[in-house]
């Protein structure tokens, strides 16, 4: 039945299983009390510790056991709770109620995670980030487990373990962590082409985002969607932020990585403990099924997307996120997303990739959480109760009742018993299929290189820029030679300029023809080299969707505000800036010589948020100097706020200055860019809230090489 209260439903389940120790006595497992737990049984005070001692033992039996295997990708992750709703019904193209009733509000449980890194890898490392969303609905849970960019690197789940082992540390020794810039990773991308459409994305800022509050969301594949009438339209899913799609600098994720290493997941908890609750609206990408062959590209290739000009995305409802997990290795790290968890009115089409998915995600759960039982762990329970024949297994911890574990059967009366299809059971879409068994890729897959280039005319000239500047760091981290110019060969099919930056940036020639790669990876005797490289297809000049610099540029919310302050700061400029950052929802953060307080001109004392030697310049996302003679006299004594501000400036943040404020700027590079648009000298606190809200003047870009910071 429809009802508002269904995200509390789940927070009512999960609240069953949630101990609270608030004025409970210590006990063991079997709820004895227990004296001491700092000391374990001794024959005598000196004398050698019993085996008698079951404190001891189940006390450090326990700890032994507490991990479990990191999963094999997405390892580092966070996630919160939150809700679904749907704006408008959807009944024109599925039945699922989540898109047909818009009184429900759907619990959801959304996971965002980096791909290559362990689970204590830093947050800020060049990756894809995961984006696994649990929607529990009352037809049963629906994941949508999908990524922040809207293609993957590989066609086919056959070569996923390929994929991973080729970004994943190298074998031998371990190197490098969280990242992808080493030889394995480059060996395999160079040889497999249908990955450089999903690495171009990777070397752009999306794969740095400036918070996971701040990414888009894709479910990559090509769904379907059924009606009520059994008909089926293609669909891609799409996420799209409410604060708009930004990202950090190179530059500040290396440096964001020692200063914070939990910078997104402090970033995610601290807004929702804020209550300042990251939105993202979900849209639908939809082709009726009589388009299918319509494009230059296959709806079944999972490295190509529908440019959003061709098909464009329609919003059908918002997800909220306002509630922490409890737990993080009760909630976040045992919560199982599968692909195959899906709810009459969705399902799969025949895409490859996602094909494999749909067995490797049980698959994996089973090692990581060590049993077919693991959808009885709260976070993984369905909001309706299950009942069916499966039984026993490690950690059973429901008791099912009755004789009969078998279907059909007279004596438990026939229950479970089935469900009709008009009472909401699924049936699978049925698929006309005439086919021979084959084991090959389609030839409509073999164009590797449209949507890279396409991707790569799209971006703004500070997006090439980054894009060049990853490509150089990456392959100038890789050593072989052969490798590289396999690479540089490769981009030139994507954008001739870029390979020759690239080129120049790694001081090599772009070779004029490389051992064509394709054979090896698709098949030793596939003939599909003969397409390739193929004449690209320019089916759209550019696509403005794909390009941050067409974002969102309307709210400071939540953006992270340095004041940089001590003893005598201007109480009138603090005054008439905070009111208008703080009217923007910003986060407006002191930071002062030390710890404790400060006081402004007018004696007041005011709470330091961090002091200067605790912190970085690359936490936030703008800087506020206020007048104060007595308070710029002392901020002028230590190079730290100089650097503070010139790295600020070279990242192309907003900085402001008022008053005296303006001295301390002329000791920093800011004083050669004060005509730039986000540097604020004395004027309206509001031009710095909008220089703010525009996220970074990128265009300062071109002049700040020469900062030495
Ligand atoms: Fe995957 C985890 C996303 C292809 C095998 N994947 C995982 C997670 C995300 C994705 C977000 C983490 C979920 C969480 O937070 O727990 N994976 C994707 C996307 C893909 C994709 C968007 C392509 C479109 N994955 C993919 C393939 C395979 C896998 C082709 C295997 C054939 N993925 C896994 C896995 C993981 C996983 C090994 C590791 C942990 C887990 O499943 O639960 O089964």
């Amino acid at each position: 039945m429809a009802n508002k209260g269904q995200q509390s439903k789940k927070t009512e389940q999960l609240k069953k299983y949630t101990d609270d120790p608030q004025g409970q006595p210590l006990t063991t497992r079997q709820g004895l009390k227990v004296n001491d737990t700092n000391n374990s049984l001794k024959a005598g005070p000196r004398g050698s510790t019993l085996l008698e001692d079951f404190l001891l033992r189940e006390k450090i039996t326990s700890f032994d056991h507490e991990r479990i295997p990191e999963r094999i990708v997405h390892a580092r992750g966070s996630g919160a709770h939150g809700y679904f709703e749907l704006y408008e019904g959807q009944e024109a193209y599925t039945k699922a109620g989540i898109f047909n009733d818009t009184a429900r509000k759907t619990p959801v449980f959304a996971r965002f995670s980096t791909v290559a890194g362990s689970k204590g890898s830093p947050d800020l490392a060049r990756d894809v980030r995961g984006f696994a969303v649990k929607f529990y609905t009352e037809e049963g849970t629906w994941d949508l487990v999908g990524n922040n960019m809207p293609i993957f690197f590989i066609q086919d789940a056959m070569k996923f373990p390929d994929l991973i082992h080729s970004v994943k540390p190298e074998p031998n020794n371990e190197i490098p962590q969280a990242a992808s810039a080493h030889d394995t990773f480059y060996d395999f991308v160079s040889l497999t082409p249908e990955t450089l459409h999903n690495h171009i994305w990777a070397m752009s800022d999306r794969a740095i985002p400036r918070s996971l509050r701040m990414m888009e969301g894709f479910g990559i594949h090509t769904y379907r969607l059924i009606n009520a009438q059994g008909e089926s339209h293609f669909v891609k899913f799409h996420w799209k932020p409410i604060l708009g799609v930004h990202s950090v600098t190179w530059d500040e994720a290396v440096k964001i990585n020692g200063a914070d290493a939990d910078f997104h997941r402090r970033d995610l908890w601290e807004a929702i403990e804020a209550g300042q609750y990251p939105e993202w609206e979900l849209g639908f990408q939809i082709v009726p099924e009589a388009d299918e062959h319509k494009y230059e590209f296959d709806l079944l290739d999972p490295t190509k997307l529908i440019p959003e000009e061709m098909v464009p995305v329609t919003p059908v409802g918002k997800m909220t996120l306002n509630r922490n997990p409890e737990n993080f290795f009760a909630e976040t790290e045992q919560v199982a997303f599968l692909p195959g968890n899906i709810i009459p009115g969705i399902d799969f089409s025949n895409d490859p990739l996602l094909q494999g998915r749909l067995f490797s995600y049980r698959d994996t759960q089973l090692s990581r959480l060590g049993s077919p039982n693991f959808h009885q762990i709260p976070i993984n329970q369905p909001l309706v109760d299950p009942h069916n024949n499966q039984r026993d297994g490690h950690m059973q911890t429901r008791i099912p009742k009755g004789r009969t574990a078998y279907f059909p059967n007279t004596l438990g009366g026939g229950c479970p018993h089935l469900s009709k299809i008009a009472e909401g059971a699924f049936s699978s879409y049925e698929e006309r299929i005439d086919a021979k068994k084959i084991r090959t890729r389609s030839e409509s897959f073999v164009d590797f290189f449209s949507q890279p280039a396409l991707f790569y005319r799209s971006l703004a000239p500070w997006e090439k820029q980054h894009v060049t500047d990853a490509y150089s760091f990456e392959l100038g981290k890789c050593k072989q030679d052969h490798i590289k110019g396999r690479m540089l060969w490769m981009i030139e099919q994507i954008d001739a300029d870029l390979a020759q930056k690239v080129a120049d940036n790694l001081g090599m020639d772009i070779p004029k023809s490389i051992e064509k790669p394709i054979n090896q990876a698709i098949g030793a005797d596939s003939t599909v080299d003969d397409f390739q490289p193929g004449k690209a297809k320019n089916y759209l000049d550019t696509s403005p969707a794909l390009s941050q610099s067409n974002t969102k540029f309307d709210s400071i919310a939540t953006r992270q505000i340095a004041v940089l302050v001590a003893d005598g700061f201007s109480m009138h400029d603090f005054k008439a800036m905070k009111k208008a950052l703080e009217h923007g929802k910003a986060m407006v953060k002191l930071i002062g010589p030390h710890g404790g307080t400060v006081k402004c001109d007018t004696d007041m004392e005011h709470q330091v948020d961090a002091p200067i030697h605790t912190t970085e310049s690359v936490l936030f996302d703008a800087v506020y100097v206020p007048g104060g003679k007595k308070s710029i006299a002392t901020l002028m004594k230590n190079g730290k706020y100089i650097k503070f501000l010139n790295e600020a400036l070279k990242h192309c943040k907003a900085i402001a200055a008022d008053n005296e404020g303006e001295d301390l700027l002329e000791k920093t590079y800011v004083r050669d860019f004060k005509e730039d648009k986000a540097i604020c000298i004395n004027t309206a606190p509001d031009e710095f809230v909008n220089a703010v809200a525009r996220h970074r003047n990128w265009e300062r870009m071109e002049k700040t090489g020469a900062i030495p910071v």
